[in-house]
Parts: C-alpha cells; sequence; structure tokens
C-alpha cells in the first residue's frame, strides 16, 4: 500500500513515517531527507538546494517531481511507500498522478495532518537532530516563509485531492501515539 502525508512544517509527517516504516515495513521517501542528503553530499542539486531551502523556499518542481521517480522505482518500494514531503506544489501533485498511472501504481490514501500555526512554531522551535543541533531552515525568521510557502503553494492541493475523495484528515494536535492510531484506523479501512 502506498500513502501520501500531507501537512505544514512540523505536522508530524516525519514522525509518523517513521512509524509506519517501524511498524509496517513500508518505505520512508522524506523529500526533506533526501535533499539534505544531497546538500550534505555537495552534489550539482545540494548546491543549489542548499541557498533555497535556507530561504524556506521551494526547489524547482522538475528536480524534485525527478527525484520521486527515481526513487518509487528502486525495488524496495514494491512493498509499499509513504510519500513524505511530497508532493508540495499543484504541479507536483499533478505529476505523480501521470507517473503513478504510468507505472501501474497507486495511491490509497492522502493524509493530511491538521496541526494549528502557533502550535508548528513550537514544535520546530524545540526540534534539533542527534547531534543537538537546529536545521539552518528551522531558525524562526526562516520557518514563517517556510509556512507562508505551504500557505500559498501546498494548501491549495488539498481541494485536488479533497475532490478526489482522497483526502483524510488527521488531528495532528493529539499526541505522537493518538496520532499514529488514528493513521492506522484509516489504513485499516482502506486495505
Ligand atoms: P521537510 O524535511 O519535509 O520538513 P518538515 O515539513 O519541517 O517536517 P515534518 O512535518 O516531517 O515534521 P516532524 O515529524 O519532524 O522539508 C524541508 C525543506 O525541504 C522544505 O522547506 C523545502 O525547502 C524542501 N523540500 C522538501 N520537499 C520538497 C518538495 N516536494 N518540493 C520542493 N521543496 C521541497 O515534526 C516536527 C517536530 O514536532 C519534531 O520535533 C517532533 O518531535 C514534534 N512532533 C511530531 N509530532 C508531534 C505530536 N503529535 N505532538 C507533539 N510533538 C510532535
Amino acid at each position: 500500500m502506498n500513502i501520501i502525508l500531507l501537512g505544514p512544517p512540523g505536522a508530524g509527517k516525519g514522525t509518523q513515517a517513521k512509524r509506519l516504516e517501524t511498524m509496517r515495513g513500508m518505505r520512508q521517501i522524506s523529500t526533506g531527507d533526501m535533499l539534505r542528503a544531497e546538500v550534505a553530499a555537495e552534489t550539482p542539486i545540494g548546491l543549489d538546494a542548499k541557498a533555497i531551502m535556507a530561504k524556506g523556499q521551494f526547489v524547482p518542481d522538475p528536480i524534485m517531481v525527478q527525484m520521486i521517480e527515481n526513487r518509487i522505482s528502486q525495488p524496495d518500494c514494491t512493498q509499499g511507500f509513504i510519500l513524505d514531503g511530497f508532493p508540495r506544489t499543484e504541479s507536483q501533485a499533478e505529476a505523480l498522478d501521470v507517473m503513478l498511472r504510468k507505472k501501474d501504481m497507486n495511491i490509497a490514501a492522502v493524509i493530511l495532518l491538521d496541526v494549528a500555526e502557533d502550535q508548528l512554531v513550537e514544535r520546530i522551535a524545540s526540534r534539533r537532530d542527534e547531534a543537538g543541533m537546529r536545521r539552518p531552515d528551522d531558525e524562526p525568521d526562516v520557518v514563517r516563509a517556510r509556512l507562508k510557502v505551504y500557505r500559498d503553494q501546498t494548501a491549495p492541493i488539498l481541494p485536488y485531492y479533497e475532490k478526489g475523495g482522497r483526502l483524510e484528515r488527521v488531528d495532528g494536535m493529539k499526541s505522537v501515539e493518538d496520532v499514529g492510531l488514528a493513521i492506522d484506523a484509516i489504513l485499516q479501512r482502506v486495505s
């Protein structure tokens, strides 16, 4: 089973995708993690992405679409995948549908994690990696820019999935465990 996790920055997409990977063996495909790996390896994509991400903006659609097309074609994705951070624009959502049709794949559910903006800001302010470091794009002024980009470019794709009857809303303000249980219930219903 393949699913999409949608939601603003800090909504808990990565947290829940990791839980699903551990509990169900589905593969987490985090475009944020993939881009951070490109940045760390100083690849041509990473060198371009670094400045874009530091401003809280989106990496161009063609790069992201190609990255996802390559990733979902890997053998480990046949056991099911979770798109975490993709699609983020209308153009990405449309390209994803075309790509999935071509590959005879489908998406069982599009799950939106709903979290109030003040809660997002609070969560991101306290987020640190394993080494205790804050991500450059988690600085407060960049977080404000990312929330605006979400409102302007990602929120408009919600009606696209709502119209197709594929959008499932989950209250992302609950505990990590309760959000996970709500997602489990959806997956049980659609499987
Ligand atoms: P991402 O890496 O996807 O960043 P994110 O949206 O901030 O994180 P997420 O929602 O996964 O939150 P998390 O679980 O960590 O993107 C980074 C950047 O990459 C983008 O800004 C963009 O520049 C670029 N990019 C990525 N994809 C792209 C695309 N498709 N197109 C163009 N550009 C792209 O949770 C946040 C915090 O909350 C954690 O500290 C966690 O512990 C806590 N938390 C989680 N759930 C909780 C809960 N239920 N209760 C309390 N706390 C909780």
